[in-house]
């Protein structure tokens, strides 16, 4: 036989198997918040020897997971590869350091995809199995790792979540009549797939004015999920009505700049927290206008409540706000093929004087969802 390489066929090796990681850590994509999803394979002679995921908040790491799958299926790991896709944890969190039992089992090399962002491992996972004399590649499909988890990579880098905006819209980017008339723009399909996005989510964000209008429920129905998300409203006045939907069943955060005990006492009777928060004006070229909550210091707050990340679903009044005050890390546009003239925009926003004030953003991904469409937009410049 021909003798290849071998550093080529390792290196194509690496990213097939971590490849089968990823689509591990994607297979509990709804479970783990906020943990990140983590997905690990054990390999030797391009066989699987045991694989796994991170489990539910306070169960076993990917990792582990992996080594029970390998010992019950009568493997050790000696002479074998172990791919992870995210650093193995160095520190006792609510479950021991994944390092320790990987040193124990003693294979052969580890390759990792990224390493932890969480400033508790941030590294030392990776040197300390290096000082036990294990092997180690690192960066091995690093982008697709760090797709996995935008959301956790956000709260431990800069301290608040990655929020996406869903928009659903006609072609000429209006929502709903200016009578107020609801009514869905979009497809059984668009509106299947907008569940998936919020069951990943921590949080599901929409404004009093939908809840009071609308009238939602805000949880996921049209996809099998083990978990829900944390459903939660800007309400600058406090004006949710008690007998809103959205309040029956599960826990739901309110932000508030309108500090009424009696009434707060009364959502929270009914299953919410009602957090004040400081305001701002609502139009910064007119900053002696109504005022709003402060959806930045409401983003911190969810940073440091474990919020990985949200999903909002608000009006054209707070995707605006949002889009403004610079809390949108990506747009998620259900796009009808529709026109509906003179209506409410997608997003309310005031005129501008000068095209270069204009906001931009990159498609980076368009699926058709039939009959619309769904255009994912990442945000340039904020
Ligand atoms: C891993 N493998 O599968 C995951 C990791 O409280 P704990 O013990 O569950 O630790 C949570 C932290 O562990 C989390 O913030 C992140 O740094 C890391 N997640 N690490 O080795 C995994 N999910
Ligand atoms: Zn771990």
């Amino acid at each position: 036989a021909s003798a290849r390489p071998p550093e080529v066929s390792a290196d194509s090796n690496d990213a097939h198997w971590m490849r089968r990681a990823i689509g591990l850590a994607e297979s509990v994509l709804y479970l783990t918040a906020p943990n990140p999803r983590v997905g690990c394979v054990i390999v030797r002679d391009g066989q699987v020897l045991g694989e796994g995921a991170t489990q539910a908040v306070g169960g076993p790491h990917a990792e582990v997971m992996a080594l029970r799958d390998m010992q019950a299926r009568g493997h050790s790991a000696a002479g074998a590869t172990v791919y992870v896709t995210l650093e193995p944890c160095s520190h006792h969190g609510r479950t021991p350091p994944c390092v320790d039992a990987l040193i124990a089992a003693r294979p052969a090399r580890v390759v990792v995809a990224m390493t932890d962002p969480n400033p508790l491992v941030g590294g030392k996972g990776l040197a300390r199995l290096r000082a036990a004399g294990i092997p180690v590649s690192a960066a091995v499909c690093a982008e697709a790792a760090l797709a996995l988890n935008p959301g956790f990579v956000a709260r431990m880098t800069r301290r608040t979540p990655w929020l996406w905006l869903k928009l659903a819209a006609s072609m000429d980017g209006r929502s709903a009549l200016h009578n107020g008339a609801s009514q869905w723009i979009t497809g059984p399909a668009a509106r299947a797939d907008g569940h998936h996005w919020r069951a990943r989510s921590c949080v599901v964000l929409t404004g009093s004015g939908t809840v009071r209008i609308d009238n939602p429920q805000m949880n996921v129905r049209h996809v099998p999920t083990p978990r829900q998300p944390i459903r939660a409203i800007v309400d600058t006045r406090l004006e949710t009505p008690e007998d809103a939907r959205i309040l029956d069943g599960g826990p739901v955060w309110i932000f508030t700049c309108h500090d009424d005990a009696a009434k707060a006492r009364r959502l929270e009777a009914r299953n919410a927290r009602v957090i004040v928060l400081p305001s701002v004006p609502s139009r910064p070229e007119a900053p002696n206008g109504n005022l709003r909550v402060d959806l930045a210091a409401m983003l911190r707050w969810m940073g440091e409540h474990d919020v990985n990340e949200v999903h909002a679903e608000p009006g054209s009044k707070l995707s605006g706000a949002l889009l403004q005050s610079g809390c949108v890390d990506e747009l998620l546009l259900y796009m009808a093929p529709v026109l509906l003239g003179d209506a409410q925009p997608m997003a309310r926003l005031p005129a501008l004087q000068n095209l270069d004030d204009a906001r931009r953003f990159e498609f980076f991904e368009a699926t058709p969802l039939a009959p619309d469409l769904r255009i994912r937009a990442r945000v340039t410049q904020n």
